[in-house]
C-alpha cells in the first residue's frame, strides 16, 4: 500500500487535476468513484482545494496520482451557469477554493471602472466575511487624474485599494505586499488585466492575455479556467475567467442592508422598524443619501441590487 499524501489543486486540465505536493513538485491526478469529499453540492474538485492522494505508476513524464479525498473548503468563489429560479446544485461551479482574500480587479478604463460591480463584490465579501482588496489597473490611461473620483467612496468606507498599471509597472510592489503569505483569488470583468498582472507578479509569461475588443471596449474572455501560482514574495494567487455578472445567491432583500456597512448607523433612526430603505417616509438611510452623508452612488447600487433579489 502506498501512503496517503496531501497537496493542493493548482489547475484543472480536462478530466485531470494538477496537484502541487508539499515539496513543490507537481503531479497529474484523477478522481475515482470512491473519491470522498467534505463538501456538499458544487464541484467535487476545484483549484485551491486541499486533497489527499496516492501516487500511481505513471506512463508519461509527469508523476500521476489518484485523489482519495477532498478536504472541506474554508471559503469558495462560486459561479452559476444559469440564472433561472430552481437552479440545481450541479450548475454551481467552484472557481476558487480556500481563498483568504478576494481581489476584485478593475480597470480605470478599457473597460471602464464599474461601480455596480464593485458594490456587488463588496456585498459578497461582507456576507462571507472575506477580506476584499480592490485593485484598479490601467491607471496609465488616466491622464487627467480622474480615478480618484471612482474610488473616493470606497476609500472613505475603509476598503483596501491598490492602484496599479501593468503596462507601466506602477504599484506592483505594493500589490505584491498585499498578496504576501495568503491565498488570493483575482476576479473581475474580462479584459481588466488579471492575467497580465499575474504574469508580472510571478515574473514569467505563463498566462495568455488578449486585447479588449476595439468596438465595445469589453474583454474577449481569454482565460477559460482557474489556475493557481506561487508568488516569489510568498503567498499564492488564483487567476480566474472574467465574469459577465457577479451573482449573489443567499443574499435576500431582507439581509442586503447589513452588507452596506455605512447604512448601519442610520437604520435605527428610520420611522418604521421594518423599513426597507427604498421608499418609506421617515427613512434615515434615504435622508442620509440625500444629504450626502451616504454616497449617492452607493445608495443607487443598493436600490438596483434590491430590485434584483428575491423577497
Ligand atoms: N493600457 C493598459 N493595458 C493593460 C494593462 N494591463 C493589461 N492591459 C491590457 O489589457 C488587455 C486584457 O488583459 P488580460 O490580462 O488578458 O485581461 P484579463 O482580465 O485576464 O481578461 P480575461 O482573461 O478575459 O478575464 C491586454 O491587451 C493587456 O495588454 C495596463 O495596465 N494598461
Ligand atoms: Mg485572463
Ligand atoms: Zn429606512
Amino acid at each position: 500500500m502506498k501512503e496517503t499524501l496531501s497537496g493542493v489543486v493548482i489547475r484543472v486540465v480536462g478530466a485531470s487535476y494538477i496537484v502541487e505536493a508539499g515539496d513543490g513538485s507537481q503531479l497529474r491526478c484523477r478522481t475515482v468513484s470512491g473519491t470522498g469529499s467534505d463538501n456538499d453540492g458544487a464541484s467535487l474538485v476545484a483549484v485551491g482545494d486541499q486533497v489527499r492522494y496516492k501516487t500511481k505508476a505513471s506512463g508519461s513524464d509527469m508523476a500521476e496520482g489518484v485523489i482519495l479525498h477532498v478536504e472541506r473548503r474554508r471559503s469558495a468563489l462560486i459561479r452559476r451557469r444559469e440564472v433561472r429560479r430552481n437552479r440545481s446544485k450541479e450548475k454551481e461551479q467552484v472557481i476558487a477554493g480556500n481563498i483568504d482574500q478576494l481581489v476584485l480587479v478593475t480597470s480605470f478604463d478599457d473597460p471602464p471602472f464599474n461601480r455596480r460591480l464593485a458594490d456587488r463584490y463588496i456585498v459578497f465579501a461582507e456576507s462571507e466575511q472575506l477580506p476584499l482588496l480592490i485593485v484598479v489597473n490601467k491607471i496609465d490611461l488616466d491622464e487627467e487624474g480622474m480615478v480618484d473620483e471612482d474610488i473616493e467612496p470606497y476609500r472613505r468606507l475603509g476598503y483596501r485599494l491598490c492602484l496599479v498599471s501593468a503596462a507601466e509597472n506602477l504599484g506592483l510592489d505594493e500589490l505584491a505586499t498585499l498578496l504576501c503569505d495568503r491565498l488570493s483569488a483575482f476576479s473581475g470583468h474580462s479584459g481588466v488585466g488579471k492575467s497580465t498582472l499575474i504574469n508580472l507578479l510571478i515574473g514569467r509569461d505563463e498566462l495568455k492575455t488578449a486585447e479588449t475588443s476595439g468596438k465595445t471596449g469589453k474583454g474577449v474572455h481569454t482565460t477559460s479556467s482557474s489556475a493557481m501560482f506561487r508568488l516569489p514574495g510568498g503567498g499564492y494567487v488564483i487567476d480566474t475567467p472574467g465574469i459577465r455578472e457577479f451573482n449573489l445567491s443567499g443574499i435576500t432583500r431582507e439581509n442586503l442592508r447589513f452588507y452596506f456597512k455605512e447604512f448601519l448607523r442610520y437604520m435605527p433612526e428610520c420611522t418604521y422598524s421594518s423599513c426597507s430603505h427604498t421608499v418609506e417616509p421617515g427613512c434615515a438611510v434615504i435622508r442620509a443619501a440625500e444629504s450626502g452623508d451616504i454616497d449617492a452612488g452607493r445608495f443607487e447600487s443598493y436600490l438596483a441590487l434590491y430590485e434584483t433579489l428575491d423577497e
